[in-house]
């Protein structure tokens, strides 16, 4: 609390200014300019019962112990690999994120990745520029159908789910891995594999998990070799899921068609990384939920779950409620 009895918040991000005036109405915002400046980041959050943060910014038990009146944690992202869950958990810090909001435009970038792959929209971009025109002449790079084409969906929560559906729509078979072998409501049409049969059986995978220590690398030079010459992979969830390295050279060795990634195993990648030179990939930069009406449906719900946990009331998305509880333990059942 500062001397106006409001709570002090960190913001990690720069709000839009109508955002940041409902911010101001209930807590005092203390704004870092440049999150990734990490002294000011760590003097920021000295006194802060809040931080609102992109779910890209590592917030280690370094991070963590320099915020000892920390309550919550609201990431601008549904991811939440960011922050290190069990630290936070055990100084009694909920960690929100924001679902749902951004399914989606995640799965509507995944289908344009799929599309681009299949209808070589990359190479027959270039080719215009040469100053060539294809029509039905000869050299025109040809694509491949979506249709009877079998998609694996590796990872099938809320955004496998809306990719499967889509991919359904264009006439594809949706194959799918997940720790949970029924599949979920509204998703009879998908048929469990396991994971090398899926990699084994699919023209597309796609990449919906979690970062967790159980998949980081999950798609490696082993996975990669199950995959068909034909095949392509798709990842639109976090980079270190593959290992990047045993990508590029299966990418070098026509090992497998190509990719699509909007996520690097690092973010921004180095000018001389392998990744950027390789053949038959396509790179975005992280922009599976950037659309307007996305980016502001998330900066809503995060600023929800700040103001939420500030106040004493249930955040809207947690991904350990066990922290709240945990803070009644403690004798702060007042906040709860
Ligand atoms: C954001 C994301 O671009 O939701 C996520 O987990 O990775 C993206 O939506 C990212 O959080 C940037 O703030």
């Amino acid at each position: 609390m500062n001397a106006a009895n409001k709570p002090i918040v960190c913001l990690a991000l720069r709000p839009p200014a109508d955002v940041l005036a409902r911010i101001e109405r209930e807590c005092e915002a203390r704004l870092v300019a440049d999150p990734s400046d990490r002294a000011a980041l760590l003097a920021a959050l000295d006194a802060a019962e809040g931080l609102l943060c992109s779910a890209l910014l590592p917030i280690d038990a370094e991070a963590l112990a320099a915020a000892p009146r920390l309550r919550v944690i609201a990431n601008f992202g549904v991811g939440f690999d960011n922050v290190d869950l069990a630290e936070a958990t055990a100084r009694g810090v909920a960690v929100c994120n924001t679902p749902d909001v951004l399914s989606d435009a995640v799965a509507d970038l995944t289908m344009a990745l799929i599309l681009a792959l299949s209808r070589r929209l990359v190479d027959n971009a270039l080719f215009v520029r040469e100053g060539r025109w294809g029509g039905a002449g000869p050299g025109v790079p040809l694509g491949v159908d979506l249709r009877d084409k079998a998609i694996g969906v590796v990872g099938l929560g809320r955004i496998g789910r809306a990719v499967a559906k889509r991919a359904r729509a264009f006439g594809m078979r949706v194959l799918y891995h997940d720790v949970f072998r029924q599949p979920p409501e509204g998703a009879a049409f998908c048929s469990y594999r396991d994971l090398d049969t899926l990699l084994r059986e699919s023209d597309f995978v796609t990449l919906h998990v979690n970062l967790t220590l159980g998949t980081r690398h999950l798609i490696g030079a082993r996975e990669l070799s199950l995959m068909k010459p034909s095949a392509y992979l798709v990842n639109t969830a976090r980079g270190p899921i593959v290992d990047q390295a045993a990508l590029c050279d299966a990418l070098q060795r026509g090992a497998i068609a190509g990719a699509a990634l909007d996520v690097l195993e690092r973010e921004p990648p180095a000018g001389d990384d392998p990744i950027l030179s390789a053949p038959n990939v396509l790179i975005l930069p992280h922009v599976g939920s950037a659309t307007r009406e996305t980016r502001a449906a998330m900066m809503d719900l995060a600023v929800r779950n700040l103001l939420a946990v500030v106040r004493g009331e249930p955040p809207l998305a947690c991904v350990n409620p066990e922290a709240l509880d945990r803070r009644s333990w403690e004798g702060e059942g007042d906040h709860a």
